[in-house]
């Protein structure tokens, strides 16, 4: 059964104080997958993305380059927008915090909290880390041999003392473990809820909010002093998309509460313990899940890095290998909510055994046998045996099994299981010998044809949210209609259709030849 209703889906929102990294295009492209799968299968979907352009590392890197935070802005939040159209991501908005649109959400969040009695004035003094742009706890730092003082990720913290607004976070501890009970799905994967569970279980302390020693940001409403903590600017972006801070009655409203935000793992504590308190605060409903996916590491292991000089470039990946096969390599190769390695050796094998080899060969084999045998037209099938039924059944099954794995992000799993009907069908193929039959029983070789081409037929259906170009070529190939390219046609209700023309079929996935490395 598809499901009509709106289906709201965020990514982060990126810092636009460089470039995109693949880390970046992990995540959009991953979002894209989802936000294309919940289309094809009928919901009413809204995406969004965009960039984060407020707060001290901003003003800092801005300055250290020497020009305006405007203009860093400026120029990475394009740099950001192209990416998105390099990796041919869907979504229906690009969202800048710099836009009246946000600080005018930002203020009125504000007032509702404020209303809510839950904003207070007193100054602030701890740590803080830029990079992170987050405050610490002085159990949570270190000073290590290189006497600076780090913060849990990693990143260096500083003395931070300053008038400063409070949210009453504290008072939100026992209504937040109540929501991760009663919502065990509001966290995933499964090992992060427990993570946030003891974190919000130690204790909570107020939020400092707002800050005065530099002004790059959303001025708090009322005190132009001080401007708002990045991450309550930052958060309310998914709320700015849809309208309903500034109208209740706004056309996107309805898309809220959002059906999952997809994050990185170092930014869950912000999207799963202070958004969730700010939004109970304002009197706004929760988003149903916020699913934190791993790090993309480079090929040793190691965490990218400029300094490293390990940093993927996704506009390079791209011109080197092509995107359909990028974006198939990140969503296939690396469990969504862990970690994962990426490497060109394995973006070559995976291209060769997968796509190469795999679906386009099989794509190839069968459908230029039935242009050079069957004049050109998808055969009538004959009777069908046990193994053609067998084949049919396992193409037919893969719908529920992609909805299961997909509503739980666990894209890898949708992606191998349409990978595994693959080689079943190669192995379908092998074994019924069509080319043998062509000399002995033509009927019967129509029947082998005819079963593998519906094949290949849902496999380009279920495959186009990873590889939305590819997929098209696919369903080109076996003359698919255009209004029966989505979920609902597949199974019994889209069979091919005897008779209907096919042109010889061209290579949808050629194989990838490393170039010599130069002497
Ligand atoms: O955190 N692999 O922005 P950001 C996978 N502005 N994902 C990665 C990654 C990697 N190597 N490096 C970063 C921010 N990410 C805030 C978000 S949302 C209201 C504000 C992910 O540019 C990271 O986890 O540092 C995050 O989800 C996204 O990229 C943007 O990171």
């Amino acid at each position: 059964m598809s499901d009509k209703t709106p289906y709201y889906i965020t990514t982060a929102i990126s810092y636009p104080n460089g470039k995109p990294h693949i880390g970046h295009a992990y995540e959009l492209i991953a979002t894209d997958a989802m936000a294309r799968f919940q289309r094809l299968d009928g919901r009413d979907v809204f995406f969004l993305t965009g960039t984060d352009e407020h707060g001290q590392k901003m003003q800092q890197t801005a300055r250290k380059e020497g020009i305006s935070p405007e203009e860093l802005a400026e120029r990475n939040s394009n740099e950001f927008r192209q990416m998105g159209k390099l990796l041919n991501a869907s979504n229906d908005d690009f969202i800048r915090t710099t836009e009246p649109r946000h600080h005018e959400a930002s203020q009125a969040i504000w007032n509702l909290m404020a209303d809510a009695g839950d904003i207070y004035k007193d100054s602030y003094a701890g740590w803080y880390s830029v990079r992170d742009e987050a405050y610490y706890g002085e159990d949570e730092t270190e000073v290590r041999a290189d006497g600076v003082r780090y913060g849990p990720q990693g990143t260096p913290v500083e003395w931070v003392e300053e008038s400063s607004y409070f949210f009453k976070l504290s008072e939100y501890q026992d209504r937040l473990l109540k929501l991760y009970e009663e919502q065990p799905d509001f966290i995933g994967p499964a090992e992060r809820r427990n993570e946030i569970i003891s974190f919000v279980k130690s204790g909570l302390r107020d939020l400092s909010i707002s800050r005065t020693t530099f002004d790059w940001g959303v001025k708090v409403p009322n005190d132009p002093e001080h401007v708002m903590y990045v991450w309550v600017d930052a958060l309310t972006n998914y709320l700015t998309a849809t309208g309903l801070l500034t109208d209740r009655n706004a056309p996107l409203a309805k898309f809220w509460p959002a059906d999952a935000h997809i994050i990185g793992k170092d930014i869950i504590r912000f999207h799963t313990v202070y958004w969730p308190a700010f939004l109970m605060s304002a009197g706004l409903p929760l988003p149903k899940r916020v699913f934190a996916h791993g790090f993309v590491l480079a090929k040793g292991g190691e965490k990218m890095s400029k300094s490293l000089g390990n940093v993927l470039d996704p506009f390079e990946l791209i011109e080197h290998f092509g995107l359909d096969q990028i974006r198939y390599y990140l969503m296939r190769e690396i469990s969504f909510g862990q970690d994962g390695y990426c490497s060109e050796e394995g973006i070559g094998i995976r291209i060769n055994a997968d796509l190469a080899n795999g679906i386009g060969n099989l794509a190839s084999r069968s459908l230029s046998m039935i242009v050079k045998n069957c004049d050109g037209q998808i055969p009538q099938p004959g009777e069908l045996t046990e193994e053609d039924k067998a084949m049919l059944t396992a193409a037919d099954g893969l719908l529920a099994v992609c909805r299961e794995e997909m509503g739980k992000q666990a894209i890898h799993k949708a992606v191998a299981a349409i990978i595994a009907v693959v080689s079943e069908t190669d192995r379908y193929f092998a074994a019924q010998e069509p080319w043998a039959l062509k000399k002995t029983d033509l009927e019967r070789m129509g029947t082998v044809l005819y079963v593998t081409a519906e094949v290949v037929r849902q496999i380009a259906i279920l495959l186009q949210p990873y590889m939305p170009a590819s997929a098209t070529k696919l369903l080109d190939l076996v003359a698919a209609p255009a209004d029966s390219r989505n979920f609902a046609a597949l199974g019994e209700a889209g069979r091919l259709v005897p008779g209907t023309v096919l042109e010889a079929p061209t290579p949808v996935f050629p194989r990838y030849v490393a170039p010599a490395a130069s002497a």
